[in-house]
């Protein structure tokens, strides 16, 4: 691919740091509770378990979704403030029931796009999505995925996937000190991944198995992709897998971001590298998380090799990214951290000005 002809195509994003020239920012409209399912008691916080329980299919709270949408915007306008061309997904119904042959749920939200699509090159990849109460949610995003194919995006899916009761563990239990992986909730009766769980870092794409992406998924992709890219799975100390967005953060060429309780060891792959570790969580411990640990600290998103957005009041990772010859952008966001993301999990960056190298 020649330098330059990025700007000719509506999609294409190679890594986590060329230059964003368009990204989508998710939506946080009717976010609820998904239905009780056993998909969910693996990656949910342990304190959340009674309340997902008690609240299935009903809304989060009311001022909490507002507190998040307006962040949201806020974090819209700061992009668009960068120069970066930002959309949004369409509202869809989140508390409609719908169902297939052998099962029915509710929706979620579309609050990350980072989960529901991926973007490698100049494609654009709905995922087959492990949970039953994520499998519309790329509904929200077909008026996009439409333009972007009208103006030469190439479209694609997973394959579709069946969501049924094999797919899922019923015995599963927290690992043990006898197990050398962690233990997963899915099984592998067929692909399934989230777009959350891969890093690109030009040819070379990181992924992890993990709750919600399987070796099968992973395999399905590779094949998919061919062999322009190589998918490194790696593994860390993460008994919970969902994301690899809160445990290793590629921020620009030989500059790699850990998680420290989860990444012991740098991966070989990054042994040329510059690391920096994530300082420990701000947030105070009576702000809710439902969906995820509070690491969302180190879930940033690059605007270049150089601007990088933080959460406003979160000190320690603004002295660290100084620190790593980064500039930070502040916006506020621990709202919409509450509900399982930050700045990465809640972006799809469509558009990166680069091309296809090799950064190992
Ligand atoms: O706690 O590592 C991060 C989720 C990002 N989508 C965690 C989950």
């Amino acid at each position: 691919m020649q330098e330059g002809s990025a700007q000719s195509v509506p999609v294409c994003s190679y890594t986590e740091w060329d230059p964003l020239e368009e990204v989508v920012v998710g939506i946080i409209d009717d976010a609820s509770f998904p239905p009780w399912h056993i998909a969910l008691p693996p990656v949910l916080p342990t304190d959340q378990l009674d309340t997902f329980r008690a609240r299935a299919g009903r809304p989060f709270p009311r001022e909490l979704v507002a507190a998040a949408a307006a962040e949201l915007d806020e974090f819209a306008r700061i992009l668009a403030g960068e120069g970066v061309r930002v959309r949004r997904p369409e509202p869809i119904p989140q508390r409609v029931t719908y169902a297939t042959h052998t099962w029915s749920s509710t929706g979620m939200y579309a609050a990350m796009p980072r989960d529901t699509l991926l973007v490698i090159g100049s494609e654009i990849i709905e995922c087959p999505m492990a949970w039953r109460s994520r499998y519309y949610e790329c509904l929200a995003y077909r008026p996009l995925l439409k333009e972007y194919f009208r103006a030469g995006a190439r479209w694609s899916a997973g394959p579709k996937p069946e969501l049924l009761d094999a797919q899922y563990d019923r015995n599963w239990a927290e690992a043990t000190a006898a197990d050398t992986s962690p233990r997963l909730v899915i099984t592998e009766f067929e692909p399934t991944f989230d777009g959350a769980d891969f890093l690109r870092c030009g040819r070379d794409i990181i992924a992890q198995r993990s709750n919600v992406t399987n070796a099968f998924g992973i395999e399905w992709l590779r094949r998919h992709l061919g062999d322009e890219f190589r998918i490194h799975v790696l593994e860390f100390d993460d008994p919970h897998p969902m994301h690899i967005d809160a445990t290793l953060m590629p921020l620009a060429p030989g500059k790699l971001l850990i998680n420290p309780t989860r990444v012991r060891e740098t991966p070989r792959l990054f042994k040329d590298w510059d690391i920096a570790v994530a300082p420990e969580p701000v947030v105070p411990e009576a702000h809710p998380f439902y969906l995820s640990s509070r690491w969302l600290n180190m879930n940033l998103l690059m605007l270049d090799e150089n601007r990088v957005v933080v959460e406003r009041r979160d000190e320690p990772m603004i002295r660290t990214v100084t620190d790593f010859g980064l500039t930070p952008i502040l916006c506020d966001f621990r709202h919409f951290n509450s509900f399982g993301g930050s700045f990465h999990c809640a972006t799809l960056d469509v558009r990166r000005r680069g091309r296809l190298d090799s950064y190992f």
